[in-house]
């Protein structure tokens, strides 16, 4: 950590503010020292520590004996409360630190010192027997009088001595502007550029008129050039751009640069490869979300880990899940299905999603012109299931769906065939803990609406997708699909709230037509029916201008609808007219990317980028791959492929939003067992995992106190405490696979 802050600090100085889009800081006050006696000169008062641990001075310095077997780091800390803070203010907080034996990592904070414990600032450096000196500057997010500065040291099978001196949080220190480091001003998909593909980069200038460019090839050897086209200022960065074209040059290669200004762009490669191994990995990656099993190292090496939630101490779920108090009077076997993000909870309505975003994956490599179901047949993605003769998409998607399945009520209760809107924590959990570990109750939370017709339209999708490989779970699909129809009928306005949001999201969402609308689509799909085919042709939804610049997620489900019943054969009257509305929403699509210098689908009204953005652009991608199988029309699909230059790369940030896919990319998501950031001894997330990406909210603390300010792409960091720009999430992944196996087949 130490390091990386210089190497920032570095930065600052030799770029400026003026390419960052970020504002200066406040003018500083005069500097206050805020720890009492931080140098333990001949007491260790007022500090404080967790039971089992005994400290003491020696030396100078305050030496904690730390005990082994604790399980997570909170558990053994040594602390300092009564912390005053002021929002906005910059604060420098300062240690020495060693610990023996070597090796071991102590996470220092400054944050709540009660419940629940937000974190506004932390590292967790790795120490050494020397001892080393730490200082990190950031701004505060809150006002407070109940602050604390505490280093955790918990954790470790072994017990260790951690030893601290100078300890310091300094306030009115100058502010230090976060400067990303964006490396090289040329911007390009670092990943690669299909051979027949359009192949476009940004290059950030000062320079108003144009410039010239050229394209080398992995030997250094110029290969073609040409002239940049100055844009402007881009709207969506605050930086003056050019756009640059060399889709003439059509030659497989690999490690290509591009060259402008003065700076040449990260390496990239010509050819189809890497999206055929980013089709494989964005769905491996949901083996290592799974609940309820243990994961097996030899399928995936490095991510091997004990089974969470099945009933094994310390956890308490999820095989005999209570009710949340007064929802309801039984218990539920809940096991399985994914966790969502980066934490434990389940949600049935953003499971919904990603399982419909997964088969439909799947469903249009059998559907499509340029599908090829074999690419995902039974064996390609390193699962337990994988030699049963089943694609193994279908066997990932079908952990979810299983899962689905046991959320819905049992017959003989009042809500019998709702689903359970989620199941989660009692409270929210500190960072790492591996779901094995989590010791929180776990709890149901009412039956919605919007939940229970996630689970009509994926199991009544599944049907129809499982049906050649098992006959009985398909009935069993269409059953509990039709059953979940006729509850959300009878039940039609029952919505999660957005104040039960303790210990898990809240996934709250007040309109369920769309929902409605979608599961009658998948039904009719499915059946044939008429029932079916009658609430969607009466539906306000059927004919809704549905494809804006937030064209669909967990809560906007309508696309789900409109785009199967585009896509999958029926006898719906007016299916033409479906089809040219999935068309005329995928050219204004088009119209939006050709508008912007960064060359994405996505604009999003104010420049409010929203969480989760990546997932935004690549969805809004699906509409213009969905219209280009419709219609063939090429410029739909160098639509669709161009939307993931920027997911790659070719954005404000230079930053590639897939870990381990170009030379910089997102690796420290947010995430409980993915926590490499945090332990050495955990990974970080598996390569082919989706980051949220810029999100104008910036809810979290951390993103705040560096981030404040920012302009659209640059609200995010690569950090693990940013919540809020910066997650893994099971429906983000599914848009991840859908595009990559389409651009895959483009090949
Ligand atoms: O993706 C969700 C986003 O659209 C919401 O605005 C946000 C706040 O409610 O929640 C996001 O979902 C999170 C969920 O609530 C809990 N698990 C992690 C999800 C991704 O951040």
């Amino acid at each position: 950590m130490a390091r990386r802050r210089t190497a920032l600090l570095t930065l600052t100085a030799l770029l400026g503010t003026a390419l960052a889009g970020l504002p200066s800081g406040p003018a500083a006050a005069d500097e206050v020292e805020q720890v009492r006696n931080g140098t333990f000169d001949s007491t260790t008062d007022p500090w404080w520590t967790t039971p089992g641990v005994t400290a003491g001075l020696s030396g100078g310095k305050l030496c904690a004996d730390v005990p082994g077997g604790t399980a997570n780091r909170w558990d053994a800390a040594v602390g300092q409360n009564d912390i005053t803070l002021v929002k906005g203010e910059a604060y420098r907080f300062s240690f020495t630190a060693d610990g023996s034996p070597e090796g071991h990592v102590v996470r220092a904070l400054v944050g709540l010192a009660a419940a629940p414990y937000d974190t506004w600032f932390e590292v967790s450096p790795q120490l050494s027997v020397s001892g080393d000196t730490y200082s990190y500057t950031f701004t505060s997010p809150v006002d407070t009088t109940q602050g604390q500065v505490a280093f955790q040291a918990g954790g470790s099978a072994d017990g260790w001595r951690l030893c601290m001196d100078d300890v310091s949080l300094l306030g009115g220190v100058p502010p230090e502007v976060y400067q990303p480091d964006t490396g090289p001003r040329v911007r390009v998909n670092q990943v690669a550029y299909l051979p027949a593909g359009p192949k476009n980069a940004t290059l950030v200038t000062d320079a108003t008129s144009k410039l010239p460019w050229q394209l080398k090839d992995g030997s250094g050897a110029t290969v073609a050039h040409g002239w940049s086209v100055p844009r402007g200022v881009d709207a969506s960065s605050g930086q003056n751009v050019h756009s640059i074209d060399f889709g003439a040059w059509r030659k497989a290669g690999q490690d290509y640069t591009l060259v402008a200004d003065g700076q040449t762009s990260r390496p990239f490669d010509i050819g189809t490869g890497a999206y055929e191994q980013l089709r494989l990995d964005s769905v491996k990656y949901y083996y290592t979300q799974r609940s309820g099993t243990a994961i097996r190292d030899d399928l995936r090496p490095g991510y091997g880990r004990a089974a969470g939630h099945v009933g094994v101490a310390p956890n308490q779920g999820d095989t005999d899940v209570p009710c949340r108090p007064g929802v309801c009077d039984y218990r539920l076997d809940v096991s399985g299905g994914w966790y969502d993000a980066g934490d434990h909870g389940k949600y049935v309505v953003n499971g919904g999603i990603a399982t419909w975003e997964l088969l439909s994956t799947y469903e249009r490599e059998l559907l499509a012109r340029t599908g090829e179901p074999r690419k995902l047949r039974d064996g390609t993605l390193a699962v337990p299931e994988s030699g049963n003769k089943v694609p193994d998409i279908l066997d990932e998607a079908r952990w979810e769906l299983e899962f689905l399945l046991k959320m819905q009520v049992p017959d003989g209760q009042p809500l019998a065939g709702m689903a359970h809107h989620k199941i989660h924590d009692e409270q929210w959990t500190g960072l790492p803990l591996l779901p094995s570990e989590d010791p929180q109750k776990r709890e149901l939370h009412p039956p919605s609406t919007q939940a229970t017709l996630n689970l009509a339209a994926t199991a009544a999708q599944a049907a129809r997708l499982y049906r050649p490989y098992d006959k009985a779970f398909a009935a069993r699909a269409l059953t509990a699909a039709r059953k979940a129809w006729a509850a959300a009928l009878a039940h039609p306005d029952l919505y999660a709230s957005d104040s039960d949001g303790t210990g898990g999201g809240t996934y709250a969402d007040s309109d369920a037509t769309d929902e409605f609308y979608w599961a009658a689509a998948e039904l009719y799909l499915t059946t044939g029916e008429r029932q079916f085919a009658d609430h969607v042709l009466n539906s306000p939804v059927h004919t809704a201008d549905i494809f804006g610049s937030l064209g669909f997620d967990w809560a906007r489900t309508a696309a789900a609808g409109r785009l199967d019943l585009a896509t999958v054969p029926s006898a719906l009257p007016g299916r033409d007219k479906v089809r040219r509305s999935v068309v005329q929403g995928a050219d204004r699509y088009l119209a939006t990317l050709k508008a912007q210098p960064y060359g994405m689908p996505y604009a999003p009204d104010g420049n409010r980028y929203d969480w989760g953005s990546s997932h935004q652009v690549l969805n809004n991608a699906v509409v213009l791959a969905t219209a280009y199988d419709i219609t063939g029309g090429a410029e739909y699909r160098d639509g669709a492929v161009q939307s993931m230059d920027y997911i790659l790369g070719r954005n404000a940030l230079n930053i590639s939003y897939v870990t381990g896919y170009g030379e910089v990319s997102s690796h420290n998501q947010h995430s409980r067992w993915y926590a490499h950031e945090l332990d050495p001894g955990l990974p970080n997330p598996p390569k082919g995992t989706l980051a949220g990406g810029a999100n104008s909210g910036i809810q979290d603390p951390y993103a705040q106190s560096k981030l404040t300010g920012c302009v659209g792409q640059f609200c995010y960091i690569d950090d693990i405490q940013s919540w809020s720009t910066n997650e893994t999430a099971i429906n983000w992944n599914a848009a991840l696979a859908r595009m990559a196996s389409f651009v895959a087949d483009q090949g």
